[in-house]
């Protein structure tokens, strides 16, 4: 059990470092295997030190096959960007909200972010 943990731990520690951004950082949880399946639930936090932060096309840049992706919306193929609830209230600095997949695979995508839409808190 503890040599589970550790794993899980270490693999969480190592997706998160893999991509990051100064403005938002993503990370993962494994929450469901079967079959050449998994789900995944995704977390993006603000990191910035001083934006709110609006908007973001999240682009998954390999290893995606989703079946099923929601709480985050389809901007154009293969491209999502925050629910529409969050472009208005924006993602405060420190805040953080989830999305999950169900990926045709054992392992995780690989996200990246681009056009990161913020405003100065200041
Ligand atoms: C995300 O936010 C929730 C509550 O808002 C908090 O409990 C959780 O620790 C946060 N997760 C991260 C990765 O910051
Ligand atoms: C296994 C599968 O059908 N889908 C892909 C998702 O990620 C894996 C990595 O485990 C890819 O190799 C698969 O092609």
């Amino acid at each position: 059990m503890f040599k589970k943990l550790l794993l899980f731990t270490l693999t969480f520690a190592i997706f998160a470092l893999a991509i990051c951004d100064n403005t938002l950082s993503i990370s993962q949880f494994q929450k469901s295997a079967w079959d050449g399946h998994s789900g995944w639930e995704v977390t993006i936090l603000n990191t910035d030190c001083c934006n709110t932060v609006f908007d973001a096309t999240i682009i998954p840049e390999s290893n995606f096959f989703p079946e099923t992706i929601w709480s985050i919306e389809l901007l154009s193929e293969n491209k999502y960007h925050f629910p529409d609830f969050l472009t208005k209230t924006g993602l405060g600095i420190g805040k953080n909200f989830t999305f999950g997949y169900i990926n045709k695979s054992g392992t995780p995508a690989i996200f990246n972010f681009m056009d990161v839409k913020f405003q100065s808190n200041n």
